[in-house]
Order: structure tokens, then sequence, then C-alpha cells
């Protein structure tokens, strides 16, 4: 376990200094998906994301919110994250500021982390451009490329998800991760395992199940998956402890865990064998950093989610898979498999041995490509 005094240490990152604010504004972006993602609870047939752009010191940076229009994944939605960016977080932040100054002061207001993560992006790729070095690069990461994951939505039949992964292993994904639900689960796997008895392997079941269901979760055991990733309801840490006496297959934690406290709480009760670290659903990067670090002093291997976003916030996922501290593949894949076209150049490829190549430039080190950013905006205001 980390103690106060290890917890106290500084990130680098901390130390970034926010240039003059000019012009910022916040736009609603909504790409058409090239095919709808199902997860148990919800079905989305388009991405639409707040993306809040500032300028500053002659550069422009960028945040993209993993905030859903709904709440059927997480409690936030675009419309609460628009109003807590504008009217609580927004007028915190002040030029001459430490990146770690702000996260200080966004400590004032309560949970909203998706929101929080909105601005920390976009003044970290800021400070970045202004220092002229890439993302990866303020937050201390070496790798040059990085694993990837692929993670398949629900699917009419065995027979078609088997498909998809046919197609998935084919183009080189390291591991792949297929969403369950109640009625939609052990055939599932099964068929997966019959066709791929040794691919990494994984289900999400984005809290579909209830404790009561222990015996038939316990029949997953049988196909030697690497996590089952939240069986059970979006906050519970006590059941999820529960259900993994249960189980031999590890607990992975997705929407349980808002920020550091949640990942301490998770991990003590020991229903957090793994850990699923999305950077825009705990409040940005310096918190993934603190996470990163008190799950590897507990040997929690921790791996990236992706909230299917666009160019931008995807390039901020790769960026911080530089480091270290993440032990397994996540759920970053090319772009074609989520977009026709997305707002940012250049798309994510995978190489030929299945690894997307971190991007070079300053800041997230990908451009939105203005042309597109004004054909998928459906909104936009100017905030400063
Ligand atoms: O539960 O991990 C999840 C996408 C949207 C909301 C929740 C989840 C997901 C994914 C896809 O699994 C991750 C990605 O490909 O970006
Ligand atoms: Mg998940």
């Amino acid at each position: 376990m980390t103690g106060p005094a290890e917890e106290a240490a500084g990130f680098p990152l901390e130390a970034g200094r926010i240039p003059a604010i000019g012009r910022v504004d916040l736009l609603l972006v909504r790409l058409p998906f090239v095919q709808p993602f199902s997860i148990s609870s919800a079905t989305w047939t388009c991405k639409e994301a707040l993306v809040l752009r500032v300028e500053g010191d002659g550069v422009v940076g960028w945040g993209e919110c993993v905030a859903d229009p709904d709440p059927f994944y997480a409690a936030e939605t675009t419309t609460s994250a628009r109003h807590i960016v504008t009217e609580f977080l927004l007028p915190l932040v002040e030029a001459g500021m430490t990146l770690g100054e702000v996260d200080t002061r966004f400590q004032h207001v309560r949970g909203n982390r998706m929101a929080k993560a909105t601005v920390e992006n976009a003044l970290v790729d800021l400070v970045a451009k202004a220092r002229g070095v890439p993302l990866h690069e303020l937050l201390g990461g070496t790798r040059r490329r990085i694993p990837s994951g692929i993670s398949l939505g629900l699917q009419e039949t065995p027979a078609a998800l088997v498909k998809e992964i046919e197609a998935a292993v084919a183009k080189g994904y390291h591991r792949v991760k297929v969403k369950v639900k109640r009625g939609k689960d052990v055939d599932y796997v099964a068929a997966v395992r019959d066709r791929f008895p040794d691919i990494p392997l994984m289900a999400d079941a984005n809290g579909d199940y209830r404790l009561q269901d222990a015996a038939h979760l316990a029949r997953l055991d049988a196909f030697g998956l690497t996590m089952i990733e939240q069986p059970l309801s979006y906050s519970d840490f006590y059941e999820h402890a529960a259900l993994q006496k249960l189980l031999a297959t590890p607990l992975c934690l997705d929407e349980s865990i808002h920020d550091l406290a949640d990942a301490k709480a998770a991990i003590a009760l020991g229903g957090c064998r793994i850990l699923n670290l999305k950077q825009g659903r705990v409040g940005g990067l310096l918190e993934s950093l603190r996470i990163l670090r008190h799950a590897a002093s507990c040997g929690v291997p921790v791996w990236s989610g992706g909230m299917d976003e666009t160019g931008i916030g995807r390039a901020v996922n790769i960026h911080l898979q530089t480091l270290d501290g993440f032990t397994l593949p996540g759920d970053t894949s090319e772009t074609s498999r989520y977009f026709h076209e997305d707002l940012v150049e250049p798309p994510v490829v995978l190489d030929g041995e299945g690894f997307i190549e971190v991007p070079r430039g300053t800041g997230i080190g990908v451009e939105v490509v203005p042309d597109r950013l004004q054909k998928y905006t459906l909104r936009s205001e100017r905030l400063r």
C-alpha cells in the first residue's frame, strides 16, 4: 500500500504552468458510428460529446468530455457537464496557475469528474503545446507504441460474435473484450472459446447482474477469462467484494471507480483485482497518475478503458498508456472501428504487430481538421 508520504510526492505534470488564456469555445459534436454499439444498459448509434477548445500563448488546447447525452453508463451527461464546466470550473482557472493548483481548486466542486477531465485535458494540451513537447513527455511516459485491444458490443447471436472476433484477431488486436448481459453470456463466451481457445479474452457486463447471480457467473470460470468487468451495479464495492469470493475469475471495476478514494476502497475490500482506468471518468490525467501509483503499490494490474472517444480523447488515452503502470492492453482500437471519418488526423491504425504508435507532435499530437469539426458540430458557444 502507498503511505501518506509517498502519496504527497508530486508529479512533474503538477508543475505545468497555464499561459494567459484567450478565446475559449465549448462545442457539442455528433459523429455517426460505423455500427451501433450496444452494452447491457444502452445502445448508441453515434458519438455525441462536448469538446472544449482553449487558446493561449499562440497555441490551442483541446479537451473532450466522455459523458454521453444520457445517464445510462454514468450519472454525468453532456448537459450536466456543460453546466459544471461553464458555471463552476472555467471560472476557477486563472493564468499563471499550475496544473496542480487548478486540480486543488477543482476539489471544491464535488464529483463531476468527467466535466473536470474536460477542462484539465484542454489545459494539459495547452501547457504541452506551449512548451513544445508531446503529452506523453509531460506525463513521463516512455513507450513509443502501445498494445491494442477491442471491445465488441452485444451481438444478435454467438455466431455473429465469433465472426466479429475473427476479424479482430485477423487485424492483430492483442486482446478481445466482449459485452455480456443476462441471457447473452455463457453461450456467447463458450462459442468464442470454442473457436479461439487461447486469445486473451474478457467479458464486460456494465452492471447487469445481481449478487444472487453468483452461481451463474461462476460458470464463466470454465473459460479462462482474464477478468469479468463490472458484473454488478455501478457504485457497488461491497457486493463486488462478496462476489469475488465466489468466483475464480478476477473481477475488474470500471464505472464504480470515480477517483482515487474509490480505487482505494474497492481494492482494499477485495472486489477489484484489476482496474479499468478511464482518465476521462476519474477527473483527468493527474488523478489517473495517482490511481496508477496506488494500484501498482497494491499489485493490481491496470489497463486503459475507452469511451468510444473521437480522436481527441483517444489521443489522450494513447499518451497516458506510455506509462509503465499500464500492465494490460486497453480498449484502444483503430479509428476505422468507430468512425468513417474522425475529427482529427492522422487516424489511429494498428501496425503489423497490432500496436498503436504514439503521436510525436506537441500536446495530443493529432490535428483537429477544421472542416470536419464544423461538419459534425451541433452547437457551439464562445465562453471567453
Ligand atoms: O464499459 O468500457 C465500457 C464504451 C462506452 C461506454 C462504456 C464502455 C465502452 C467500451 C468501449 O467498452 C471502449 C472503446 O472502445 O473505447
Ligand atoms: Mg466497462
